[in-house]
């Protein structure tokens, strides 16, 4: 059977979700169409036209059960070149369908079509997808929820109702023209006017009011809110008035249960919440979600998104506003700290005791010189004149831009010259990487298309260490095709002979995007046994456009089973 028979079987298995009388084990094909094209949008007295799926901001939500293939035709009727990407879905030997463009494929260009096919195996909780070029996932966005087997359940009692809760963030102006300003000037991003809940800032902001997401809950019943961070540029502190939140999981895998009045979403992240709807000391309370963010050398927004519960079964709603919530302060630090530290796997987890590949990774924000006789273009107002902003992983800025071929195609194929195997396991250049204001000579960057190569099912541990060039920050690590173990994590300089012995080797939480604290480091681990290309970055998009960047190549095991699923021929060219 030929390559594109054989996809086009795979694509058409009729089953629809949730429609067996028996329960079965056999996974399940679901189909979705995304028809992206400019909706207009009204936020914050602004009109603007955004990018959009089936004319809906957020998008729609995907559901799955637990190793079922998801078959997504998408559209692009927009006016620019576009790619999606299935966050947290580790899509077992199918990078063809990850999404990141020039990475794992070119893009589908407007006026043309491409097929996903979205292969689910470990994840059950929430996940989302998102557009993976430029900055188009600002409004191309959207839950994913993966349920339990059939005859399978909740490790928790079956929820009442289950709400998609996705913060996000709204400019007044073009997200692209942000871009583009600052490919053109080299400078930093302007900051967003509002988070938002669902797509809407809540009634706290002007002409906001009428278009609040609410949420009627009943007395007594509980509520599973599905929380994700689709921000561009902020980590989140999320809370609910008069309500604690029982934390149940985490990017698509269970948590051991702990009860809070706050929790601290990184971008990238989700968080599946228990809230018990069981105060009616008022009937009407506030949902709520503001910036976390330490580094004082940013323009923080220090407004708070808001969206309503409301009792529909309480004495009739009071004319007042809502109860008001209690959220940490911006830069709360210890509270963000404490919250991640109480994250935990469900059960005991078999983590790799044995490491094969030991990395250790330093985050930077840094300076490019920017030389307009070389065909720069920017105008370089960096932090320093004749500069501009840039960014890397161990002092490599990873340069993204176009080439004609992807980066998996020029694996796959063999094609020389489009990258080079020769990303580093340690910084180049040791330095005290969390002391304050470090000479400037360290700000410059190294620049190319370094990747990782990794042998099948070889275990690494990469510590992610945060440095103060230009700011310590919170950085979201996002890895692609894996979820990790985040086995440790701390303030100041990685001590390799102290900080593996605090790790957590029996319940650590099983993610995809790790917050690396401020100043200090993360060490996460995982087993590679999904051959393929598999993206690594910050998912603040400001930091990856700088090239906070790199790509692990995981090479083919031995046997068939532990390869390359075929290149389907239906894949767009540059
Ligand atoms: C969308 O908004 C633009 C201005 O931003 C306006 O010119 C256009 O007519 C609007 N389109 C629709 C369908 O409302
Ligand atoms: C999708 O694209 C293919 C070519 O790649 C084309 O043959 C087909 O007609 C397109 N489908 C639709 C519905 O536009
Ligand atoms: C960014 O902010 C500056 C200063 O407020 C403003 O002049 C500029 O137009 C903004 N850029 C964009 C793309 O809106
Ligand atoms: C924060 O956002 C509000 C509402 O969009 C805006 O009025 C305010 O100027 C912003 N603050 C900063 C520091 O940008
Ligand atoms: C119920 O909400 C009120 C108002 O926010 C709050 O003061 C009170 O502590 C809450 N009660 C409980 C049991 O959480
Ligand atoms: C941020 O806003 C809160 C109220 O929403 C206020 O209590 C706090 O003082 C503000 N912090 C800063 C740094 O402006
Ligand atoms: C930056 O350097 C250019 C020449 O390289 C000079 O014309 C300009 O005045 C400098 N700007 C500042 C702010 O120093
Ligand atoms: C690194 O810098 C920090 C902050 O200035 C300081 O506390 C620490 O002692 C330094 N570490 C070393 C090894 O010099
Ligand atoms: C990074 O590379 C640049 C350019 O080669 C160099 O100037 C700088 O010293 C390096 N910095 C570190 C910390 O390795
Ligand atoms: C869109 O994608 C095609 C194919 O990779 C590329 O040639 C073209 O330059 C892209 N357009 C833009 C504006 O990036
Ligand atoms: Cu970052």
């Amino acid at each position: 059977m030929g390559g594109a028979a054989l996809w086009l079987l795979l694509g058409v298995v009729p089953l629809a979700f949730g429609v067996a009388a028996t329960p079965v084990q056999a996974s399940r094909t679901h189909h979705y169409d995304f028809f992206i094209r400019e909706t207009n949008v009204t936020r914050l007295c602004h009109e603007k036209a955004v990018l959009a799926v089936n004319g809906q901001f957020p998008g729609p939500t995907i559901n799955a059960r637990k190793g079922d293939v998801v078959v997504v035709n998408v559209y692009n009727q927009g006016h620019k070149n576009i790619t999606i990407h299935w966050h947290g879905v580790d899509q077992p030997r199918n990078p063809w369908f990850d999404g990141p463009e020039y990475i794992t494929q070119c893009p589908i260009a407007p006026g043309s079509n491409f097929t996903y096919r979205i292969i689910f195996s470990g994840e059950e909780g929430t996940l989302w997808w998102h557009a993976h070029s430029d900055f188009d996932r600002a409004t191309v966005h959207g839950a994913i929820v993966v349920h339990p087997k059939l005859g399978s359940s909740f490790p928790y009692p079956k929820p009442h109702k289950e709400i998609p809760v996705i913060l996000g963030e709204w400019w007044n102006v073009d997200v692209e023209k942000l871009l583009e300003e600052t490919k053109r000037t080299g400078g930093d991003f302007n900051i967003s006017d509002a988070n938002t809940i669902n797509g809407q800032p809540g009634d706290l902001f002007p002409c906001s009011k009428d278009g609040t997401f609410r949420v009627p809950v009943e007395r007594g019943k509980t509520y599973l809110l599905r929380v994700i961070n689709a921000g561009l540029s902020n980590d989140m502190f999320f809370a609910v008035a008069g309500h604690t939140l029982t934390v149940v999981g985490t990017d698509g895998y269970y948590l051991k249960p702990f009860t809070t009045g706050h929790v601290m979403i990184s971008s990238g992240q989700t968080m599946d919440l228990l809230l018990h709807a069981i105060n009616v000391s008022a009937n009407r309370y506030y949902m709520a979600a503001r910036t976390f963010q330490t580094n004082t050398e940013l323009t923080v927004n220090n407004t708070t998104a808001t969206a309503i519960l409301e009792y529909t079964d309480a004495p009739p709603l009071t004319a007042g506003s809502p109860e008001p919530p209690v959220l940490p302060a911006v830069d709360d630090l210890a509270a963000a700290t404490a919250y991640t530290a109480a994250l935990r796997s469900l059960a005991t987890v078999d983590v790799p005791t044995h490491v094969d590949e030991h990395m250790v990774v330093t985050i930077s924000v840094n300076v490019l010189p920017c030389k307009p006789s070389n065909g720069d273009t920017s105008s370089c107002e960096g932090p320093i004149n004749g500069t501009r902003f840039a960014a890397s992983l161990n002092n490599v800025s990873f340069v993204a831009s176009p080439t004609g071929v992807d980066i998996l195609d020029a694996y796959y194929h063999s094609i020389h010259g489009v990258y080079t195997s020769d990303f580093p396991n340690r910084p180049p250049v040791a330095f005290n990487f969390t002391e304050p204001e470090p000479a400037t000579e360290l700000w410059y960057t190294d620049r190319g298309r370094r990747v990782k190569v990794v042998e099948y099912g070889a275990v690494v541990e990469v510590v992610f260490q945060d440095t103060a060039i230009l700011g310590a920050e919170p950085h979201p690590m996002h890895l692609h095709g894996f979820s990790f173990y985040v086995v440790g994590r701390g303030f100041g300089n990685f001590d390799e002979g102290k900080d593996p012995a605090t790790y957590n080797l029996v319940d650590p939480p099983y993610q995809n995007t790790v917050s690396v604290p401020t100043g200090g480091w993360a060490a996460i681990r995982f087993r590679a046994t999904n051959p393929g290309v598999w993206f690594m970055h910050c998912h603040f998009d400001r930091h990856t456009v700088w090239g906070m960047d790199t790509v692990f190549i995981v090479k083919n095991g031995k046997t068939p089973d532990a390869q390359m699923l075929p290149r389907p021929p239906t894949m767009p060219k540059c």
